[in-house]
């Protein structure tokens, strides 16, 4: 019923079942955990509650990409995350690093990171697909237009998945270009980046026509701001960051059940037990037993 879309990145563990990415901001202005763990011993702490409640990865980030956030310094990013990288992979936790920047890529791969989980897809750093391709590990192009600050100006589409889908493909040309190992990418639709919420579910609903990109398929929706709006309360508030939970799981457990390769969450537990639910559930009575 879904096809066969590529469920495995080169290096990076094949359990059966879409991959579960923990996410660990050490930013202070990330929309929904922002300051919690900006400092290394905080962060660190979390990276392993992460990898206790069952995450294959812990994705380490140092630059919030909440609409309107002010891009860190070099250095700044450099000072939040490579600490972090080191000492989580010391602990034999797998690490991605989640950034637009060439060298924080480098530094965190030089400290054990295993993937590159670029939100721009290459486009912020003309130096991002050389570096990747130099380096040898996996990594993630998400759909991207803007940095924050104006993303959400750009939020014009024909056909939202028409239009991700070309965009994707031009950034997967690049990288081909740069010699990037195809068998080690993997493309993310950037939900919430340069979308509307309705975008955003457009993106969703047509998740299966992604995989003819034929890369593994990202999808991270947790807390963000298009499952605040569904569940507004009666005045239209939306409902706040921290009590977006249980949607998403319900959206983890659907974009699995979707064929993602990968979903990304702050909350790890019920995110892992979505996933392996939707993996259950598309095994059917063929699965019992597995
Ligand atoms: N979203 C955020 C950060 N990193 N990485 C990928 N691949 N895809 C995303 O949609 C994505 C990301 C948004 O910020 P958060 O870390 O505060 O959730």
């Amino acid at each position: 019923m879904f096809g066969h879309p590529p469920r495995s990145v080169a290096g990076l563990p094949r359990p059966g079942r879409a991959l579960v990415m923990g996410v660990l901001n050490v930013t202070p202005d990330s929309f929904s955990d922002g300051g919690r763990y900006l400092e290394p011993d905080k962060a660190v702490a979390h990276g392993r509650e992460l990898v206790a409640e069952g995450a294959d990865l812990v994705d380490v980030g140092g630059e919030s990409t909440r609409p309107g956030a002010r891009r860190p310094s070099v250095e700044e990013e450099l000072a939040r995350v490579v600490p972090v990288v080191e000492a989580l992979v010391a602990e034999g936790v797998l690490v991605s690093v989640d950034t637009m920047r060439a060298t924080v890529a480098e530094r965190a791969v030089d400290a054990g990171a295993v993937l590159v989980n670029d939100v721009s897809g290459g486009r912020a750093d003309p130096d991002m697909l050389d570096t990747v391709a130099r380096l040898g590990t996996a990594y993630v192009l998400m759909h991207w237009r803007a940095h924050s600050n104006e993303m959400q100006q750009h939020a014009t589409y024909g056909d939202v998945v028409d239009d991700v889908m070309r965009e994707l493909r031009e950034q997967l040309d690049a990288a081909d270009r740069a010699g990037l190992d195809p068998a080690r990418g993997a493309v993310d639709p950037g939900i919430g980046f340069s979308k509307t919420a309705d975008q955003n579910w457009d993106v969703l609903a047509g998740m299966e026509r992604l995989h003819a990109l034929g890369r593994p398929v990202l999808i991270a929706t947790s807390r963000k701001r298009f499952l605040g709006a569904l569940l507004a309360d009666a005045h239209g508030e939306p409902r706040p960051p921290g009590l977006r939970e249980d949607a998403t799981t319900a959206t983890s457990a659907l974009a699995a059940l979707a064929g993602a390769w990968c979903v990304r969450t702050h909350s790890v537990r019920a995110t892992l037990d979505a996933v392996l639910v939707a993996q259950r559930w598309a095994a059917g009575a063929g699965g019992a037993g597995a």
